[in-house]
């Protein structure tokens, strides 16, 4: 990390926010298999964290916790849904 950026971590009052990741369920089906292969994406400000990928189901368990650390002028977490795949761009937000 830089020291500038180090610098600004220390000044600014913070503290960590515990995610837990835990499940989604009947997910929209994205791949031709008729199955979808999800991953989150969670954000706060300018950090991001990514679950691991589930492959192969419409009903991912994760189960994964993410510390974030979070400021005062931070406003809200978000958390995006994938589907991974193997060749190109990953390609939509599932809800
Ligand atoms: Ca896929």
């Amino acid at each position: 990390m830089p020291e500038a950026q180090l610098a600004e971590l220390l000044r600014r009052d913070f503290k960590t926010l515990s995610v837990h990741l835990k499940k989604a369920t009947a997910l929209a089906a994205k791949d031709k298999s008729g199955h979808s292969d999800p991953y989150c994406v969670l954000s706060i400000g300018n950090r991001k964290l990514n679950s691991s990928v589930i492959k192969k189901t419409l009903n991912p368990v994760w189960d994964e916790l993410f510390d974030f650390e979070v400021f005062d002028d931070d406003k809200k977490l978000t958390i995006t849904c994938w589907d991974k795949d193997l060749f190109g761009k990953d390609f939509g937000m599932l809800k």
